[in-house]
C-alpha cells in the first residue's frame, strides 16, 4: 500500500462442517479459514464468506491450537493445499455474527489473489462489494452453483447507521447509484469509498458490544475483544 501500512484485523472462521470436497481431504481437522478485514466493527452483520473459485489456499499448521494462522510465525509449516472451488458450501462460525449457527463460504468473482488471504468475510449491510456478489449468488443459484439453503435467509443485518445512507448503507447505495451485479466495478468502488467514509466518520453502533457508541471509538474496541476471545488478531500489510 505506498507509504505505511494499513490495519487489518484476521478474523478466525472456525470450520464447523466441509463441503464434500473438502470433507474427503479434511475431515476430522480442526481448521480455521482466516479472512483480512479493515472493518472488524462490522462483524455483527456477517452473512457468509467469500473466496476465489480458482485461487489456491494453502493449509496451515498451527503451532498453537488455539493461535490460528499466525503471519509472523517464521515456523508455521504448509500442509497442503485446496482450490477454492472445492470450499464452496463449508459451513464456518462467524465471529459475533448475527448468524449464530454458521455461514456458509460462497463464490465472488472479484477476489485479489494478492490481498490479504483471499477470503472475505461478508457483510452485505455495509460493504457495496458484498452486497452485489450476494444478490447474484440469490438471483442466479444454479448459475454459480449454489445450494438455496447456502443463501435463503442469510439477510443483511444492521450494524450501525449514518444520517447519509441509514443502517443499509450498501443496499442504498447500490440503489442509489443502480450497480446492477459485481461485475459493476467502477461504481462499486465508488460506493465503496462513500460507505467506508460515512460509516467511519458519521457512523453510531445499532448493535453489539458497543451499541450506542460512534464507530471510530468501536472499531478497535471490536477488533481488542476479538482477540480477546481468540478469535482474531491485528496485522498490517
Ligand atoms: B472489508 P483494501 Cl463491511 N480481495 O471487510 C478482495 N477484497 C478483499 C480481499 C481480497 N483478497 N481481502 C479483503 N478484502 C475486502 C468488511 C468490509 C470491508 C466492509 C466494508 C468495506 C470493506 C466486510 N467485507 O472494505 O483494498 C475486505 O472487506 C473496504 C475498505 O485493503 C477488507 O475489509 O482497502 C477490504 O477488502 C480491504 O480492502
Amino acid at each position: 500500500e505506498g507509504v505505511g501500512s494499513q490495519e487489518y484485523t484476521g478474523i478466525k472462521l472456525q470450520v464447523l462442517n466441509w463441503s464434500d470436497e473438502a470433507e474427503a481431504v479434511l475431515a476430522g481437522k480442526k481448521v480455521f479459514l482466516v479472512a483480512a478485514t479493515l472493518r472488524p466493527e462490522t462483524m455483527y452483520g456477517q452473512t457468509n464468506c467469500f473466496v476465489g473459485t480458482k485461487l489456491e489456499y494453502g493449509f496451515f499448521q498451527s503451532q498453537n491450537p488455539d493461535e490460528g494462522l499466525s503471519p509472523e510465525d517464521g515456523k508455521t509449516v504448509k500442509l497442503g493445499s485446496i482450490v477454492g472451488n472445492d470450499i464452496i458450501g463449508t459451513k464456518v462460525d462467524a465471529p459475533l455474527g448475527h448468524y449464530k449457527d454458521g455461514v456458509y463460504v460462497l463464490p465472488m468473482e472479484n477476489v485479489l489473489a494478492t490481498k490479504g488471504t483471499g477470503v472475505v468475510t461478508s457483510v452485505p449491510s455495509d460493504s457495496p462489494d458484498d452486497f452485489a456478489a450476494l444478490r447474484d449468488l440469490k438471483k442466479k443459484l444454479e448459475y454459480y452453483g449454489i445450494k438455496a439453503e447456502w443463501v435463503e435467509g442469510f439477510e443483511p443485518v444492521p450494524v450501525l447507521s449514518t444520517a447519509a445512507y441509514g443502517e443499509m448503507s450498501a443496499p442504498t447505495l447500490c440503489e442509489q447509484m443502480k450497480i446492477s451485479s459485481q461485475k459493476d466495478k467502477d461504481q462499486l468502488a465508488k460506493a465503496k469509498e462513500a460507505a467506508y467514509k460515512e460509516g467511519f466518520y458519521n457512523g453510531t453502533m445499532t448493535v453489539g458490544d458497543f451499541k450506542g457508541e460512534s464507530v471510530q471509538e468501536a472499531k478497535n474496541k471490536v477488533r481488542d475483544l476479538l482477540i480477546a476471545n481468540g478469535q482474531g488478531f491485528a496485522y498490517a500489510e
